[in-house]
């Protein structure tokens, strides 16, 4: 397998996607054929805008079909489907060639059903991972997902791994319910969608507002990321400010879906990888978090001269603070987030 040589940047969710290509490209046979009778049905896996703020829903939430019927996710952002009640964990350490490792979970990472598979209780579709020279956007369009809901009549749930609280239902109906039409469902997925980046655009406003870029005492307050019901913002609010030598800044995660990393400074040659993939001895694939995820510093130091700050996985909730005592022009980002920058600016304690 050359594949094992790919290093793969962008999100960290962006891993494998060699792999998962070979999987389906084995595996499928895209010869799903159903009785002329049998609609399908499209659910939309999020949305994500060009300015960080993503719905993190699928639309509809529900959908009805009968029994036979297909529901395909169209991927509109980066997600997964898995029909279980509840998220898998994204990172599990498991025993490779005798080691304990911190590893996404292959779980996640890897498809165990195929389009046009039919469903099966905690089968999960992988992640929509770019090949080498492909583009997030070009991976989630060829991304695709479907299952034949050959099954009796009932409620069967399903989650998004990577998103806690992004969660769908598929019900299936006996022949003689009536049920609203592919079209129709379409277009109350859309609906859904675009009310929550509504909520997730005035929430951004409200965030500009909330956290300016000055120390209110002698800490600055940073948002790592925003959060409105089922709506992320991916970004810093603020994203740049103006401290005082000797002042804080505290980063705090909001509650929600997404974690973030503090890393400073830039990287010189481009965005680092934040997995890598790696085969086993036993030829097994592994999907590992690089050295960007792996936190060198506890919240709270100072900021070292050289500026080397690694603060590992923020979950929601989180905070971490650094504090800055010599002047200058920190820039810094999220490693688990392409686009995601912030810079604090710091002067002499003695100006302003
Ligand atoms: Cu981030």
């Amino acid at each position: 397998m050359h594949a094992i040589r790919f290093r793969l940047v962008l999100n960290p969710l962006v891993i494998g996607g060699l792999l998962i290509v070979v999987l389906i490209g084995l595996a499928s046979s895209h010869n799903a054929v159903h009785a002329a009778t049998h609609a399908t049905y499209t659910v939309i896996a999020g949305t994500d805008t060009p300015y960080g703020l993503g719905a993190m829903a699928f639309g509809p939430q529900t959908v009805k079909v009968h029994r036979g019927d297909t529901v395909t996710w169209q991927f509109m952002g980066f997600h997964n489907v898995h029909f279980a009640q509840k998220p898998a964990d994204l990172v599990v350490v498991s025993q490779i060639d005798g080691k304990p490792v911190p590893e996404f979970n292959p779980a996640i990472a890897f498809p165990s059903m195929k389009p046009g598979d039919v469903y099966k209780a905690d089968a999960s579709s992988g992640v929509p991972l770019p090949e080498p020279g492909q583009s997030p956007e070009a991976a989630l369009a060829a991304f695709t997902v479907s299952v034949v809901m050959d099954v009796e009549p009932g409620t069967y749930g399903y989650v998004c791994d990577l998103h806690p609280g992004m969660v769908g239902s598929i019900v299936v109906v006996d022949d003689k319910t009536q049920i609203p039409s592919p079209a129709e469902v379409a277009k109350t997925g859309k609906a859904e969608l675009e009310a929550i980046i509504a909520a997730g655009d005035k929430a951004y406003m409200d965030l500009l507002r909330k956290f300016p870029p000055q120390a209110q005492g002698d800490t600055l307050q940073v948002s790592a990321g925003g959060q409105e019901g089922v709506a992320a913002i991916i970004r810093f609010f603020p994203e740049s400010a103006t401290i005082l030598a000797g002042q804080s800044v505290t980063w705090t995660v909001p509650k929600g879906f997404e974690p973030h990393t503090i890393n400073l400074p830039l990287p010189k040659d481009g965005r680092p990888s934040e997995f890598a993939f790696m085969m086993d001895s036993n030829k097994r694939p592994h999907v590992l978090p690089t050295d960007v995820l792996t936190a060198n510093a506890k919240s709270g130091a100072e900021v070292s001269p050289d500026g080397n700050i690694k603060s590992g996985f923020l979950l929601p909730g989180q905070g971490f603070t650094l504090r800055f005592t010599k002047p200058g022009s920190y820039p810094y980002f999220c490693a688990l987030h392409p686009n995601m920058f912030g810079t604090i600016v710091v002067l002499p304690a003695e100006q302003k």
